[in-house]
């Protein structure tokens, strides 16, 4: 009797090796994948190791635009039980994740662009957005005051944003003005707001009436809102920055700048290294320039094209002295 019961623990033992359990991971995309490089990014960098993982699969769950039933989405999510791992990425999940995550206790969350710490189920690196904000702020203002065609006298640039939250309240606009102030402290930042990340024609008129009153360069943190911000730039002689993705195709005498956020790549390397049971869940950490998961793309065609020589120089001395720790920045308490 005690050897069948041991022969049957051996085949058990065999079948659960040769058919080990699936790691599945949910991607949690909280608006939608198209037309938002951030989001984009972020399931692309998790279906990337999927493909290259065997035992592994991955379900990209679009959340869709309407916040209110985000909560009530990612609660379904979690209960189904069936992941491992849910990815996500916004910096407003950190809150939703504490409000369901004790009544899930197993459940492990990785939230990129987003900051919580304690919670010994849930990962979160934020990007250091001042950096990102500074150096696009910088080459902004450097645009505004140069010898280009569409840039006028006047010290104004244009900053359209989705809605107000605190990293974009607290870091990014401070870091973008920091660095437009660092150009010419004359220099007044025009802050716009579309109140939600999908209308291209709100962001449209937002530009229009910007552009009118004397700006020349706009950065647009709104979605795919920004259509319409790059459209009436196109149409005024004007110029817009990017921030999130190289977005340089849509517009290449339009947009003369994209500091991006590695995003793919962020992602990728936090969800393998969870595979490998080494991700520091409990902790909250920031990345930024120097260590390759922000860049402003300075070899682009287009950047090295349309954008003079003396901007330029001036921009990538900025950089270096950011990558090698002499000009720093430290990301404020949210
Ligand atoms: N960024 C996008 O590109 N698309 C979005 O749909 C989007 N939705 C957001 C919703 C909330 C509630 C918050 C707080 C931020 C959102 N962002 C969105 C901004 C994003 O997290 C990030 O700050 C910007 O993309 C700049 O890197």
């Amino acid at each position: 009797m005690k050897r069948f019961l041991l022969m049957n623990l051996a085949a058990l033992a065999l079948v659960t090796s040769v058919f080990a359990k699936p790691i599945k991971v949910a991607v949690f995309v909280p608006g939608v994948r198209e037309g938002n490089a951030i989001y984009n990014d972020m399931a692309k960098g998790v279906e990337k190791l999927v493909s290259e993982t065997p035992g592994t699969s991955v379900k990209v769950y679009e959340a869709g635009f309407n916040q209110a039933e985000w909560e009530e989405k990612l609660t379904s999510l979690v209960a189904t039980g069936e992941y491992d791992y849910i990815v996500t990425s916004n910096p407003s999940l950190p809150d939703l994740i504490s409000k369901i995550s004790p009544s899930f206790p197993k459940q492990k969350f990785i939230c990129v662009d987003g900051q919580l710490a304690g919670n010994p189920n849930v990962y979160t690196v934020l990007y250091n957005q001042s950096e990102q904000g500074y150096v696009t702020g910088y080459f902004a203002g450097l645009l505004s005051t140069s010898t280009l065609n569409g840039s006028n006298p006047e010290k104004k640039v244009g900053l359209i944003i989705g809605q107000h939250y605190p990293v974009m309240d607290k870091i990014i606009a401070p870091g973008f003005e920091q660095g437009l102030k660092a150009v010419d402290p004359s220099f007044q930042l025009d802050i716009r707001v579309v109140g939600n990340w999908f209308d291209a024609t709100k962001a449209a008129e937002l530009a229009k009436s910007m552009f009118a009153s004397g700006v020349d360069v706009i950065l647009p943190i709104c979605g795919s809102a920004s259509e319409g911000v790059v459209k009436t730039a196109q149409n005024s002689g004007k110029y817009v920055v990017f921030f999130d993705g190289d977005e340089f195709a849509r517009a290449p005498k339009t947009i003369l700048g994209c500091t991006v956020l590695h995003q793919e790549e962020l992602t990728y390397n936090k969800l393998k290294l969870a595979l490998e049971g080494k991700l520091p869940f409990g902790s909250a950490e920031v990345v930024g320039m120097k260590d390759g998961y922000i860049e402003f793309l300075d070899k682009n065609p287009t950047y090295l094209q349309e954008v003079p020589a003396s901007v330029r120089i001036k921009l990538e001395a900025v950089i270096s002295q950011i990558k090698s720790g002499k000009l720093q920045f430290k990301v404020p308490n949210l």
